[in-house]
């Protein structure tokens, strides 16, 4: 093989920019010759995992699935970028067992509540806010931020940046995009 697989396991409150930072991610790695394949908790959720509620069991599930069919990519080759709140650091960790060390990269999305909030793209947090959605991540619904993991992205002013916990690596993104 040319490539060796692995996931990208970006985390983060819905608003948070995960999805964009996955295809910028995603741009980076093609312009480098890599092999790479998207899972967003939000699509999968149409097909795949259509029967899964929001609920704590379901979201493990949602995660469970996602995290199988991400190996199933890696074993193939390819870089999985996985896109998926994944609130509980439980589920996350029991990802990462999935993966051989090294291969399962956790990517935080460092972003206050009050940002994605006031973002809010597709309106949700309003209908949460007004009680039209239940057990609405950061509302009603807790989320876990990860107590290590790989990157913690920051979004600042100058664009976001990738920068690790080690603070050695530093790696703008809009090199990538
Ligand atoms: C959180 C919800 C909810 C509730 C609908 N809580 O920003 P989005 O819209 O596009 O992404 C969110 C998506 C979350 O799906 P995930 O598969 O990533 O969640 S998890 O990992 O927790 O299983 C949001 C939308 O679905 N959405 N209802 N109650 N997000």
């Amino acid at each position: 093989l040319k490539q060796k697989g692995c996931v990208i396991w970006i985390t983060g409150l819905s608003g948070s920019g995960k999805s964009t930072v996955a295809c910028a991610l995603s741009q980076g790695l093609h312009m480098r010759g890599k092999l790479t394949y998207i899972l967003d908790g939000d699509n999968v959720r149409h097909g795949l995992n259509r029967d899964l509620s929001f609920k704590a069991e379901d979201r493990a599930e949602n995660i469970r699935r996602i995290a199988e069919v991400a190996k199933l990519f890696a074993d193939a080759g390819i870089i999985c970028i996985a896109s998926l709140i994944s609130p509980y650091r439980k589920d996350r960790d029991a990802c990462r067992a999935l993966f051989p060390e090294g291969d399962f990269i956790e990517v935080y999305m460092d972003v206050p509540l009050h940002v994605c909030e006031n973002r809010d793209p597709k309106g949700l947090y309003k209908l949460a806010r007004a009680g039209k959605i239940k057990s609405f991540t950061g509302v009603d619904d807790p989320y876990e931020p990860p107590l290590k993991c790989e990157f913690t992205v920051f979004l600042v002013f100058i664009g976001p940046m990738f920068i690790s916990k080690t603070g050695v690596q530093v790696i703008d993104l809009q090199i990538v995009l």
